[in-house]
């Protein structure tokens, strides 16, 4: 069942429009200042960085209240999709640079036309404060990158943002949200009528990252599937990682985050990511950027130590 890429690119999306707070579009240099490149070449990859995206422009459509900047988005979304479908067929593994979370309803709008070309189920693992479930009708805020997730399961109000071009529809029982701790009212209601599964901070707190993380990949697993992984800076604890415009307190702690990571890591399961929301205008020297280098680098194989090596002693421990 493993079939891991040994190709990365590195694909820039500078869009901010999509958040309440200015600040994301300078999100991607933030993390190639962070060295994200040479540390994904250190770990063995083959990984060009493929620069920036920009918006395809799109005069016609016209944002509402209810749809800031819808515009912008819907040109992001088209472009990001293109470029997403393009490196999946080539078997190249996509990371988009963020930017705010509107990205994701073109990356993974463009990952799920490959994936069902290429006859592999794709899952999403949604890793976020938030569940970004709203619709048109639903949101408070007008702000776009907290639509996304609906916007992918095929919820009604945004066909304005693919128009005539190709989009795709996530099976809401494909999606999981992991870590959320801030949900809307209508919101949280709109994500029980669909069936999505919410792993929401109580249950991490509970149950541990390791518990939940192995239903996810075991469920993937079992289905032959692939896993987009969309990991939002503000699923992390505020303290470790203050470079977001949307903190909330009571995140994930370094550990978890990184044991997520790890746990992705050995699965093989992971085709495409996306690291959004990073906000390097109220970061604190760097921090938030650092780590996300980190916990990528984790995804992609960093260890402490090797795995076979580390077992072995835990077993003669008899831990
Ligand atoms: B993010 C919010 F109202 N739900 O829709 C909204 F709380 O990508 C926040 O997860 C959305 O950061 C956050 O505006 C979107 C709000
Ligand atoms: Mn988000
Ligand atoms: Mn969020
Ligand atoms: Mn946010």
């Amino acid at each position: 069942r493993e079939h891991r890429p040994s190709r990365i690119a590195l694909v820039g999306a500078p869009v901010e429009v999509g958040a309440g707070h200015r600040g994301a579009v300078m999100g991607p240099a933030a993390l190639r200042t962070a060295g994200l490149l040479p540390s994904l070449r250190g770990l063995g990859f083959e990984v060009e960085d493929q620069g920036d995206l920009a918006p395809r422009p799109l005069p016609e459509l016209q944002e509402t209240p209810q749809m800031r900047f819808l515009p912008e988005i819907a040109g992001w979304a088209r472009v990001l999709s293109d470029r997403a479908y393009a490196l999946m067929n080539e078997g190249v593994l996509p990371i988009f640079l963020g930017g705010d979370h509107s990205l994701s309803m073109g990356s993974v709008n463009g990952v799920l036309r490959h994936s069902r070309e290429a006859g592999r189920e794709l899952f999403v693992l949604w890793l976020d404060a938030h569940s970004d479930f709203n619709t048109p009708e639903t949101t408070p805020s007008g702000n776009m990158h907290g639509m996304s997730a609906a916007l992918l399961c095929g919820e009604p109000g945004l066909d304005d943002v693919f128009g005539p071009e190709p989009r795709e529809r996530l099976d809401p029982q494909n999606l999981t949200i992991f870590g959320a701790r801030s949900i809307d009212r209508e919101e949280r209601a709109l994500l029980r009528r669909r069936g999505v599964e919410v792993f929401d901070m109580r249950l991490v707190d509970e149950y541990g990252v390791s518990v939940l993380m192995r239903r996810i990949i075991d469920k993937v697993a079992a289905r032959n599937g692939v896993l987009h992984v969309s990991l939002d800076v503000d699923f992390l604890e505020p303290a470790i990682a203050p470079g977001v415009g949307t903190t909330v307190p009571g995140g994930a702690t370094y550990r978890e985050a990184h044991l997520i990571m790890e746990m992705l890591h050995d699965s093989g399961l992971v085709g495409s990511l996306d690291v959004v929301e990073l906000n390097p205008f109220l970061d604190d020297r760097g921090k938030s950027a650092l780590l996300l280098v980190d916990l990528v680098s984790s995804l992609f194989g960093r260890q402490i130590i090797d795995r076979a090596g580390a077992l072995e002693r835990a077993s003669s421990l008899s831990l």
